[in-house]
């Protein structure tokens, strides 16, 4: 099975292809790059050994085009492709795709990736293999009474989830018996609208949970390992806009409770490649599987600040049939903190695409910028707005606030709108600075 991949297809764009492309380069590896009508102007291009062009601007006649993102593969002899982040990064049939044409897909297998896909499917397969879940349904809802039954066992408040969502989309909320059925059917049709799947599944609603997640890797040898814990509680509309590592609502004990628990689900599904088991803590520090994550995620940079591992360069070895490091020679040292940067009002948080006039970066020992942008770089209105990710290295979180304050004051950026003013203010807004918020948080800040 081991096989040396040569040629790596970057299916991707933005800081995220940029990512991936500097390690397949520090491996020795060559980098094909496909890329927009949207994107053919960004100077990473440049830096790949062959750049394709695969269509138009819009992203699903080119960065979700399979056959287009095939052929590229086909046309420039890659061994692999990396997906990256969203677009195909979680498509069961691009995988299979992949699989059919001998393209190594980087990632986990068309089975862990479908069983994960359901949500409702996922939370009863964690329970089995011992992950603690929040109560609820055993699987999916049959009907509205079914619906009542379990929230009269459970209790109220409850919430309703289509198993085929995931990131926020297609829940709600119910307060008491008088909602269920409007709640049922309102849920059902978004579900089936979205996803093509009404299915739905229900749980007991936790108020205000904060949320941390666990990056983990596995290896085709059974192995796997973890890299610590994520604390991604800050966001907005399900947009994660901080992330940090530690976890500091965590006591030791927890943590390691946490962190045994993930690395002992990714054993049990036989995982290969890296995923982020994604937990809510509620007010007692209980912590309770919610869902997987089966791709590289944005946040990724602050574990790797804090073991020293470089993800992707692992993802790739897994993908080469290698064996992992083992957990006793990863080390997690200090706090890193990632800032989400993207051309958006810092207060609106609308988006604000067009040339960046001024790019000032900034820098220091153990700050990390991870973009593609730069001063005359134009922001395409056609994708995500996020420009980039500022990581900062810390002793301890008071130390890497205290860096990552310093290094927002020194980025200027003009021509766009950005987040920078956003995260200034938070690293200087007391309840984050004492870890007085949870995923709530900014449904009520006025900035
Ligand atoms: C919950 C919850 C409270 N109780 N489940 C939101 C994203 C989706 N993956 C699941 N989500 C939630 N599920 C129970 N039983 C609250 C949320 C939630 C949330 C979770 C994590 C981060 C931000 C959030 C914002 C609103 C709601």
């Amino acid at each position: 099975m081991a096989k040396e991949l040569k040629r790596i297809l970057i299916a991707n764009r933005g800081e995220i292809a940029l990512r991936a492309l500097r390690t397949i380069k520090q491996m020795g590896k060559e980098a094909v790059i496909v890329y927009s009508k949207g994107d053919e102007n960004a100077a990473y291009l440049d830096l790949a050994d062959v750049a394709v062009c695969i269509g138009p601007e819009k992203s699903s006649e080119s960065y979700l085009n399979i056959p287009a993102v095939i052929s590229a593969a086909e046309l420039t002899q890659s061994d692999a492709i990396f997906p990256g982040y969203g677009f195909l990064s979680e498509n069961q049939n691009f995988v299979e795709i992949c699989k059919y044409h001998d393209i190594k897909f980087i990632g986990p297998s068309v089975e862990v990736m479908q069983l994960m896909a359901d949500k409702s499917k996922a939370k009863q397969v964690m329970a089995k293999a011992g992950v603690p879940t929040i109560t609820g349904s055993d699987g999916a809802l049959k009907d509205i009474e079914h619906a009542k039954k379990i929230a009269k066992e459970i209790g109220y408040p409850v919430i309703i989830k289509a198993a085929a969502g995931g990131g926020g989309r297609g829940m709600r909320i119910v307060e008491d018996e008088s909602y269920i059925e409007n709640a049922f059917l309102a849920c059902e049709s978004e579900a089936i609208s979205a996803f093509g799947d009404g299915t739905l599944y229900m749980e007991k609603y936790i108020k205000s949970p904060r949320h941390v997640e666990v990056q983990i890797l596995g290896d085709s040898f059974g192995n796997a390992i973890h890299l610590g814990e994520r604390d991604c509680s800050l966001q907005r509309r399900h947009q994660k806009l901080i992330e940090e590592s530690p976890a500091i609502i965590l006591d030791e004990k927890q943590r390691q409770k946490l962190l045994d628990v993930a690395v002992k689900a990714a054993k049990f599904l036989g995982y290969e490649g890296a995923g982020t088991f994604e937990f809510l803590v509620d007010e007692n520090k209980n912590f309770y599987f919610m869902e997987m994550n089966t791709r590289l995620q944005v946040e990724h940079c602050v574990s790797e600040m804090v073991s020293g591992i470089d993800i992707i360069e692992q993802m790739i070895r897994v993908a080469e049939g290698k064996p992992l490091p083992k957990q006793e020679e990863i080390t997690l040292r200090g706090h890193a903190i990632e800032c989400r940067i993207t051309a958006e009002d810092p207060v609106s948080f609308l988006p604000s695409p067009g040339k960046i006039q001024k790019w000032i970066a900034p820098g220091g020992k153990d700050v990390r910028l991870d973009t593609h942008a730069y001063c005359n770089y134009i922001i395409p209105p056609y994708y995500d707005s996020m420009i980039g990710k500022l990581i900062v290295w810390g002793e301890n979180r008071q130390r890497a606030i205290a860096k990552m304050r310093q290094a927002l004051d020194e980025f200027e950026v003009s021509g766009v709108k950005t987040t920078i003013e956003f995260h200034r203010k938070m690293m200087r807004n007391e309840d984050f600075i004492n870890n007085n918020y949870d995923t709530k948080y900014l449904e009520n800040y006025k900035g």
